[in-house]
């Protein structure tokens, strides 16, 4: 679902975003998500020129909520949203549902492009669990909106990124290159001056190259609307109304995370049954084989019972 001004849904994001003419509802919105220590919070400092969001070497998790900053790049406004640890396994308590309700409030009424940031030469199982999660969150659809985001760009040495990503032979990064569309840059979040301002500028043609796939499109969801309005009627003091806000935040990850499942199921059908189609012989003879495997099971059990 997108905030198309075509879609359904967009066309009411759309709609709102006008009418208000918020900061950030008529800004370029990014969201920085992935595992813990992989350089979402150096990445959106990168972006916004300036060390707005805490960023160091812990083995605990440094950025305890969700924060946003804003920066004006060629006459547009930028909004970033930096995250917790809200992508990682063990993030499943109320405290979780809270800082994903946040997220959805700062980048309301809905981001254009979601920044997956994972440290180059590590992608690892921890950043499988967060690339699964950020489905969970956001809805299986949010992919359509995501560019991977390398950090450590200076390990790479002499080879280029693109090599390195042609060569590597880590088969789930392969696949998660595949499934961004082959969407992704590298930054060095040590970067200063010159350096700094052309990688920034050179992420923002990969990310204008997206919108212009997208066709201005940024990413909704029944949560996105419900978070827009729930971020009008605001007052000052969270009451009731921000209690039903996380209850229904609550519901729509559980949600996502049952049609995610269903969608997991349904595809391994799909392939067991264009593998059959496509080894009719084959198939025949295993579930031959099955057949009489069991009939021989069966038998040698009756047998055995007399
Ligand atoms: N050398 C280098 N260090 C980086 C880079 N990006 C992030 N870091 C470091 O990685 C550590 C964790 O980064 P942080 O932004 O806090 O990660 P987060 O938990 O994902 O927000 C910090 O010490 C950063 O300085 C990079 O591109 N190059
Ligand atoms: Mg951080």
């Amino acid at each position: 679902m997108e905030g198309l001004l075509k879609g359904t849904y967009g066309t009411m994001a759309e709609g709102i975003a006008k009418d208000n003419e918020s900061e950030s509802s008529s800004s370029l919105r990014l969201i920085l998500v992935g595992r813990s220590g992989c350089g979402k919070s150096a990445t959106g400092n990168s972006i916004l020129c300036q060390p707005k969001f805490e960023s160091r070497m812990s083995a605990q998790a440094v950025t305890r909520k969700c924060q946003k900053g804003t920066v004006t790049w060629n006459g547009r406004n930028i909004l970033v949203v930096d995250t917790p640890s809200i992508f990682e396994a063990k993030a499943q308590n109320q405290e979780m549902y809270k800082d994903i309700g946040d997220c959805y409030l700062l980048s309301a009424p809905g981001p254009h492009v979601l920044l997956l940031v994972t440290q180059l030469g590590r992608y690892t199982d921890q950043d499988m669990v967060a690339m699964r999660r950020v489905k969970e969150v956001f809805g299986a659809g949010v992919m359509r909106h995501v560019v991977i985001l390398f950090t450590h760009k200076e390990d790479l040495g002499h080879e280029s990124l693109n090599e390195y990503v042609a060569n590597t032979d880590n088969f789930n990064l392969r696949i998660l290159v595949h499934e961004c569309g082959g969407r992704y840059y590298g930054f060095n979040n040590r970067a200063t001056g010159e350096e700094q301002r052309k990688q920034l500028e050179e992420l923002m043609a990969v990310i204008e190259s997206l919108e212009r796939e997208l066709q201005g499109a940024f990413y909704s969801n029944d949560l996105f609307i419900q978070a827009q309005v729930h971020k009008e009627n605001r007052g000052g003091t969270p009451g009731i109304e921000h209690w039903s806000y996380l209850t229904q935040v609550q519901a729509q990850i559980e949600k996502q995370k049952q049609e995610l499942e269903g969608n997991m199921l349904s595809r391994v059908l799909r392939r067991v049954k264009k593998w059959v189609c496509s080894h009719v012989g084959l198939s025949a003879f295993i579930a031959t084989c099955i057949l009489i495997s069991a009939a021989v099971l069966i038998n040698w059990g009756m047998t055995r019972s007399h």
